[in-house]
């Protein structure tokens, strides 16, 4: 697998501030937030235009859901931290679940 560089934190920071509600991990060089909806259901919905725009990206969330709660993170593997995959990607998920 080619490798490819992660953003630098200027661009990060820049990019992050679209953004609403993310958090960087820099341990795991990683984007990641906690979605809070009504019910199972609801995430659930989510979760599936999630995944359906991850097979056309093929770029594919970390996540964790319980119940209404949907935790994620977000990393390039072939980078090793967050590219614009991973800031693209957390733009679409706050749209879905706005
Ligand atoms: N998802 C994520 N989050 N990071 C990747 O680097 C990645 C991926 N790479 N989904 C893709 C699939 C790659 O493994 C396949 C072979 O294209």
């Amino acid at each position: 697998m080619t490798k490819i560089s992660p953003m630098d934190e200027a661009s990060r920071l820049t990019l992050m501030k679209a953004l609403s509600g993310w958090d960087y991990d820099s341990a795991e060089g990683a984007l990641t937030k906690s979605f809070r909806f009504k019910n199972f259901s609801e995430a659930w919905a989510f979760m599936s235009r999630v995944a359906l725009l991850a097979e056309k990206m093929d770029h594919h969330p970390e996540w964790f859901n319980v119940y209404s709660r949907v935790d994620v993170k977000l990393t390039t593997h072939d980078a090793d931290g967050v590219t614009e995959r991973d800031t693209d990607m957390a733009a679409a998920m706050d749209r879905f679940a706005g």
